[in-house]
């Protein structure tokens, strides 16, 4: 049986340090440095079928750019260029038949030295491809899902990066994840160290009221990418999108909220805190970003052609 929000992987492939190895065996040693430390930095990226049948990674160039400001934050040098990583995704896509899935490079320090500042162990890359359904639920992107307050806060911005998409950083997320899950909701929502919204576990967050949208700005929550094409599809429907904290009563009173990533695409949310989101059902504007953003990603919407990277 599969969680909410986890999915059984297996492919043919996986990329690993510069060449493709079997699936089973592309493996790490126990004593893998970021095992211990959770120093390591991932990206999750979709592919999608279009309507010409060409199968293109939805802004697998952002992605990459992200993967490497990751790195840069947290000093890992990674052993290869954009252009190799971005070559090799598509490579992995292709070498295990995929038409869709996702994609999830991660890079990492392996085996040698033990110790936090084992500086010297040797930076290795990892790509991976599997099929990958709704991450919360077909009943969720089609119905909305139902969040809880998290009673973890997300890190402190000088504690952990939040520019980074670290695998460390991904404790926090576990942790509220389990919580809200337990508790019988679908997803946590979480606040920042001074008690506003933040985002969710896996997830940015937007609020939609008398037709404004607001959405945190990224001081406590990931730039997601999904994020950023969501405010450009609003943007470039004449919406205005502001990027503001807000405290979670504002939450309650909307009239729309939904979640963005690229697992979770874009997810109505139709309950917090038992409080019922303008008619509980996914709103008329979340309807519509829902649209276009999958119109998007099949190449149907000539403008944002240019966020399809075709493998
Ligand atoms: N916030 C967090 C904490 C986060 O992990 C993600 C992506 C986002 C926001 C949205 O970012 P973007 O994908 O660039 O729009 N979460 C990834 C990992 C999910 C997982 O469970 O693994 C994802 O969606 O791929």
């Amino acid at each position: 049986m599969t969680e909410k929000g986890a999915s059984p992987v297996r492919s043919d492939k996986i990329w690993l340090d510069g060449q493709f190895v079997p699936f089973d065996e592309a493996r790490v040693h126990v004593l893998t440095h970021s095992l211990h430390y959770g120093y390591g930095v991932f990206e999750g990226m979709r592919c999608y079928k279009g309507e010409d049948g060409r199968s293109a990674i939805f802004r697998a160039r952002e992605h990459i750019r992200r993967l490497f400001e990751s790195a840069h934050i947290l000093e890992i040098a990674i052993p290869f260029a954009v252009e190799e990583i971005l070559k090799a995704c598509a490579d992995t896509v292709r070498l295990n038949n995929f038409t869709e899935c996702y994609i999830r490079p991660i890079v990492f320090l392996g085996d040698g030295q033990m110790g936090v500042a084992a500086r010297s162990n040797k930076v290795r890359v990892a790509i991976a491809a599997w099929p990958w359904g709704a991450y919360l639920g077909e009943e969720g992107v089609k119905r909305g899902v139902r969040l809880k307050t998290s009673s973890f806060v997300r890190f402190h911005h000088n504690s952990l990066m939040p520019h980074a998409k670290a695998t460390g950083h991904y404790i926090n997320s576990v942790l509220a994840v389990h919580e809200a899950q337990r508790a019988g909701y679908d997803e946590a929502m979480i606040l920042d160290v001074d008690g506003f919204v933040a985002e969710g576990s896996g997830e940015n967050l937007f609020v939609i009221r008398d037709g404004i949208v607001t959405t945190p700005p990224t001081t406590s929550s990931l730039t997601g990418i999904t994020r950023d094409s969501v405010i450009a599809i609003l943007r470039d429907q004449a919406v205005a999108v502001i990027e503001q904290r807000f405290p979670r009563d504002l939450v309650y009173i909307a009239d729309e909220v939904f979640m963005t990533g690229t697992a979770a695409e874009v997810t109505p949310v139709r309950e917090v805190d038992d409080r019922r989101i303008g008619a509980g059902s996914p709103g008329p504007l979340t309807r519509k970003v829902q649209e276009i953003f999958g119109a998007a990603l099949r190449g149907r919407e000539p403008r944002y052609k240019q966020w399809l990277y075709y493998i």
